[in-house]
């Protein structure tokens, strides 16, 4: 049997958060001593940040998709679609239009309001950035929010993407400053700072988050969340990631991340990020429903929905409809 999806009455999400809503600055030590809180401590105490700023039970669903797979120049170590690494992922060329808005039709059709999509690139050529223009005119016009990740960009490409529509662009700093280096040598921190300063700078809403489960330590945890909560103004997303361990990859065989940690910080981006959606985004698959009920107790309002992810998997739809129902969160309206 299908699952209904129960839907919110329409809030506003897509604002620029006010400057004045960042509580920051956060030190590094600050979040540490909140990642250490006995774990009720801090999941009650999150949930109440999260009460004050949100309708209780309401999930945005944000449906991804890859418009132009594999064949990335870049060395990202977590990543399966990096050339470098064997990962059977097939290099493609960027989809067209009309195939592009059938996806997104049908993810609106399911229910989504967000639409993402992501290129592998380490960064998109003029003409590249042309072609996505297009793309997400054609999906802003079905009603839906538009969101890219296409890799490093230039001021006047995020102008040219804020002028077809674009609402959001997502570009995660990923791990702590201090880690960067053992994650990906193929470009810098602050090569990432800089995109989201011209994201910032042509009026496009940033998506910005990281992944838990690369090796990091608990301290480069603490130092992911403070660079993000400092942002001025921080991200108005921010998307978790647990790491999906795909084979080939130099991070296939990490540890597992206790479900635990990864609950603390989804919590800890609540609380420091209090008018952020806090996606919990990639390793829902492999998360099992009550360590994904705990992550919306710790403040998570916001999924990816739909069968795959860019090129894993991803719950089904009518998985996540019948956890939604069980758990009476309801999806959001519209932006
Ligand atoms: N090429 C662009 C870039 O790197 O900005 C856009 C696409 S890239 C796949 C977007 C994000 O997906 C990465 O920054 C990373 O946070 C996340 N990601 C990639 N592979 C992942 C994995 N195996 N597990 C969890 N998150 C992953
Ligand atoms: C984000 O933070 N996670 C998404 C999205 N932004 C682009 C990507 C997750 C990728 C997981 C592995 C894959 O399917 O490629
Ligand atoms: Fe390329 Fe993005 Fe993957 Fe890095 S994360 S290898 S930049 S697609």
């Amino acid at each position: 049997m299908t699952a209904t999806l129960e839907k919110t009455q329409p809030v506003t999400l897509h604002r620029t958060v006010p400057p004045a809503a960042a509580p920051g600055p956060w030190s590094v030590q600050a979040i540490q001593a909140l990642l250490e809180l006995p774990f009720m401590d801090l999941v009650y105490k999150a949930q109440t940040v999260h009460r004050e700023h949100f309708p209780a039970g309401d999930i945005e669903l944000a449906t991804l998709l890859s418009v132009k797979t594999g064949g990335c120049p870049e060395n990202c170590g977590y990543c399966p679609q990096a050339a470098e690494f064997d990962t059977g992922v097939e290099a493609g060329k960027l989809m067209a239009v009309d195939e592009v808005l059938r996806a997104a039709q049908a993810a609106k059709d399911a229910g989504a309001t967000r639409f993402c999509m992501g290129a592998a690139w380490r960064a998109p050529k003029d003409r590249d950035v042309e072609k996505v223009a297009e793309l997400v005119a054609a999906v802003k016009g079905l009603g839906l929010q538009t969101c890219a990740t296409l890799g490093m960009l230039e001021p006047q490409q995020a102008t040219q993407l804020k002028a077809a529509g674009l609402d959001y662009y997502n570009h995660n700093l990923d791990t702590a400053p201090e880690y960067y280096a053992d994650v990906v040598s193929t470009r810098t921190y602050q090569d990432r700072l800089d995109t989201l300063a011209s994201v910032r700078s042509a009026g496009i809403s940033v998506c910005c988050g990281g992944i838990v489960g690369m090796g990091e330590t608990p301290v480069h945890r603490a130092g992911l969340i403070a660079q993000l909560a400092n942002l001025d103004p921080y991200p108005e997303s921010v998307p978790i990631n647990s790491l999906v361990r795909v084979p080939g990859t130099p991070m296939a065989d990490a540890d597992p991340v206790d479900p635990f940690d990864f609950v603390r910080m989804i919590a800890v981006a609540r609380i420091t990020m209090p008018k952020a959606r806090v996606r919990l985004s990639a390793g829902r698959q492999q998360m099992g429903d009550a360590v994904q009920a705990l992550c919306f107790l710790a403040g998570a309002n916001s999924i990816f929905y739909g069968d795959k992810l860019l090129v894993t998997g991803n719950p089904d739809a009518d998985a996540d409809t019948r956890l939604l129902q069980t758990l009476g969160l309801k999806a959001s309206m519209a932006a």
